[in-house]
């Protein structure tokens, strides 16, 4: 079964019902190279330094190496890159109010190492999250070529759509992710796939960024990837996906600890790095928003 692939120039709308439709899709050459040697030149010293996992889930013989929007410049223009935003909007909006960075993983599959078990995303939530609901957006950038040898991502379109949950995919219902270092594997959290089996003696680098609802809890926990004295530094729309925002018209509010009468109540994170408490992201909308949904 083959992953349907568009260039570069992909059109968000169409990524998103790919995804609706298959749970994946491939854009091609979807960075420059320049933006491929910076991200290389900036995250290969951590992933050298990072030990292998500790399971056959994680991979005994793969490395996984996480905090890249704390550590890779690179990284972070990936994260909002525009194609990406859109087409978030687009698959994720029908289910909240704001989606946000779920985690950031650079991946590498070395030799030797067996193909991960089949999985859907989505179970990072235990399982627990109705099927009519799409918690989530994955992309893997490959950071060298993928191929069928050396480890290429393993998917089964179609699987984000399967009845039968239980159900694991034949050898002829599985597409292989190969596609030129530059390129972006994207798929649902509902699709079917693993990494593949590594047998070509170099290693398979891929860097996972991935989103989900703002009412869902973040597999890596960006607060602590990625702290204010940190975050501050970067650009307000960037700080809003990593978790610095209200999810919704409730969720994520907070009171600076001072002493009594020396700071406000119930902020929105923002707050943090602008000291304003206007701009509540237009708070009474979304309260109107969200009750409104309710009564429907
Ligand atoms: O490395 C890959 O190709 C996929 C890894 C994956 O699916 C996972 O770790 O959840
Ligand atoms: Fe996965």
């Amino acid at each position: 079964m083959e992953i349907d692939h568009f260039e570069s120039d992909a059109a968000p709308a169409d990524i998103a019902e790919a995804l609706r439709k298959k749970g994946a899709c491939i854009v091609d050459d979807a960075m420059p190279g320049d933006q491929l040697d910076r991200l290389r030149g900036e995250i290969m010293p951590y992933v050298e330094a990072t030990d292998d996992g500790r399971d056959d889930f994680t991979g005994r013989n793969t490395t996984r190496t996480g905090a890249l929007v704390a550590r890779s410049k690179a990284c972070r223009d990936l994260v909002m890159d525009g194609r990406i935003i859109r087409a978030c909007e687009d698959f994720l909006l029908p289910f909240c109010d704001r989606f946000q960075l779920h985690l950031t993983q650079l991946i590498r599959i070395r030799d030797g190492q067996g193909a991960q078990p089949f999985h859907r995303d989505r179970l990072a939530w235990g399982g627990f999250i109705q099927s009519s609901i799409e918690p989530q957006l994955n992309t893997i950038w490959a950071v060298t070529d993928f191929t069928r040898q050396n480890g290429a991502t393993r998917v089964a379109p179609g699987s984000n759509l399967w009845e039968d949950v239980k159900r694991l995919p034949t050898e002829d219902e599985v597409g292989y992710a190969e596609m030129a270092a530059g390129s972006v594997l994207i798929y649902s959290g509902s699709v079917i796939h693993s990494g593949g089996a590594n047998t070509s003696g170099a290693d398979r680098m891929g860097l996972n960024i991935t989103y989900a609802l703002g009412w869902l809890r973040q597999e890596e926990n960006q607060y602590l990837s990625c702290p204010p004295e940190i975050a501050k530094d970067f650009d307000p729309k960037l700080r809003e996906l990593l978790g610095y925002a209200m999810g919704s018209y409730a969720l994520g509010y907070y009171t600076p600890p001072l002493p009594p009468g020396q700071g406000p109540e119930a902020v929105p994170p923002h707050f943090l790095f602008d000291n304003k408490v206007e701009n509540w992201d237009d708070g009474a909308d979304l309260y109107d928003k969200v009750t409104d949904r309710i009564r429907k």
